[in-house]
């Protein structure tokens, strides 16, 4: 502690025991609900630190009074009901209105006092992943701390000590508590706001549910067969566009708390890593990529330079995970004729359709018959059709007109003339070639003596 700390914490204690009443001592800091999945503005901060605020993708942050020098935060977990995307609501486990919960913003060196009230049906938690903190205050119920029985209040108290990326989620009942959407981002930011300075901070978490379509509820047991990969609590097409001006230095962070990795990918940019779980990673440390895996509880932090415009594509990698519920465990039927079966069937099931025969994409445009509460397999709208996409997909919108700290989404890009995959309108394939893709019935060992003749 140096002497402007001591007279300042000295200085508050005083100050404390003469100006606050018993009753003023003893009352939480509020506790702010939201439940609009939009993404919110970014929370600037009105006393403390000064920080570059972070946004949060179809999320925000928590507001916090501050107390004799210690920034108060008030979580509150209880019930909460998530729009995954439109169409589809989930009745999920959160924070204050919200699954995840808000973001927690604040600055390193910060004494943070975090109220955590339980209104859920069972004790809980929060366990404040990646912080370095005194064991006491790490959340594991039973081994740190008495579990928070429900109707109570619990008081979490430290000082953040070093900046980074990091998350909170409940150690007790945790395979539940989870898989009911309970989880949240927490930042710590440099001491120095000029420290590795960018003009857009993005945040979200990889998370995951199992619904079953026309559900409503998560099925709590299941360990790898998701069905809804979110990001936020979200799936596209509800997932917002990361928007950003041409020019900007971005950052994207993410944490996942879901139980496999994702490899995180996009488009039209390679990026630098430049934070991991355990802090900031040095110039000469970083190295490029198109691709970050994040593994099971983990956070990453990547930068790029936004000189690239247009609207680029940003997903997980695992092709499943940007698929919603319905499609996971539909039979392979290319190549299959189903003309016979669909007859038979068709007159025991009016509706019938066959599905498949040569891939999956009329799933994409089509309006199929769907459960009450179930999105479409692949599904969203692009300027050119059928965007075919549905989980942990969103775009990342680098437009010229965008203006400074503006996150509103700008519409589609619009490609110079001439920049765009067209049409081939000359003159057509060989005649040798043609008629062998017209044989459906064998394409694969049709094509394969062509290859040999090169
Ligand atoms: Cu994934």
């Amino acid at each position: 502690m140096n002497r402007r700390q001591f007279l300042r914490s000295s200085g508050a204690t005083v100050l404390g025991a003469g100006l606050v009443t018993r009753a003023g001592a003893a009352t939480l800091p509020e506790a702010p609900i939201l439940t609009d999945p939009n993404t919110q503005a970014p929370l600037k901060p009105q006393n403390g630190r000064p920080y570059n605020p972070v946004v949060t993708l179809n999320g925000w942050s928590l507001p916090w009074r501050m107390k004799n020098g210690v920034k108060e935060f008030h979580l509150v977990a209880e019930p909460v009901v998530r729009e995954l995307a439109p169409g589809m609501k989930a009745k999920l486990w959160g924070y204050n209105g919200s699954s995840p919960g808000p973001t927690i913003e604040c600055v390193e060196g910060d004494r943070v006092r975090i109220f955590v009230t339980n209104k859920l049906p069972e004790h809980t938690t929060i366990h404040w992943h990646g912080i370095l903190l005194p064991n006491g205050m790490d959340g594991v119920g039973g081994l740190n701390q008495p579990q928070i029985k429900p109707g109570k209040t619990f008081v979490y108290e430290f000082t953040m000590t070093k900046s980074g990326t990091f998350m909170y989620h409940p150690h007790a009942d945790e395979m539940v508590q989870m898989a009911m959407g309970m989880h949240g981002f927490l930042v710590v930011h440099p001491r120095n706001p000029n420290f590795m300075r960018v003009d857009r901070d993005f945040v979200f978490l990889l998370n995951a549910f199992d619904i079953d379509p026309g559900s409503y509820t998560p099925k709590i047991n299941t360990m790898l067969d998701f069905n809804m990969w979110c990001w936020n609590s979200r799936v596209f097409p509800g997932i917002d566009p990361l928007v950003v001006r041409s020019g900007d230095r971005v950052r994207i962070r993410a944490g996942n708390l879901t139980m496999t990795n994702h490899p995180l990918h996009l488009h039209g940019y390679d990026f630098e890593v430049t934070g991991t779980d355990g802090g900031w990673v040095p110039k000469q440390a970083r190295w490029p990529e198109v691709t970050v895996d994040v593994a099971i509880g983990q956070m990453r932090a990547f930068e790029f330079d936004a000189v690239n415009p247009g609207d680029w594509a940003f997903h997980c990698h695992k092709s499943h995970h940007t698929m919603n519920a319905m499609g996971h465990d539909v039979p392979t039927m290319i190549g299959v004729d189903q003309r016979g079966i669909t007859e038979k069937i068709s007159k025991l099931v009016p509706d019938y359709m066959e599905m498949g025969s040569s891939g999956m994409a009329e799933m994409g445009e089509m309006e199929m018959p769907l459960p009450d509460n179930t999105l479409p397999m692949m599904t969203g709208q692009g300027p050119f059709g059928p965007v075919e996409m549905g989980g942990m997909f969103t775009v990342v919108k680098v437009h010229d007109k965008v203006k400074p700290g503006d996150y509103s989404d700008p519409g589609w890009y619009q490609h110079p003339k001439g920049t765009v995959a067209r049409e081939w309108t000359g003159a057509p394939m060989p005649a040798e070639r043609q008629a062998s893709m017209a044989a459906d019935e064998h394409t694969m060992q049709a094509v394969k003596p062509l290859h040999h003749k090169h």
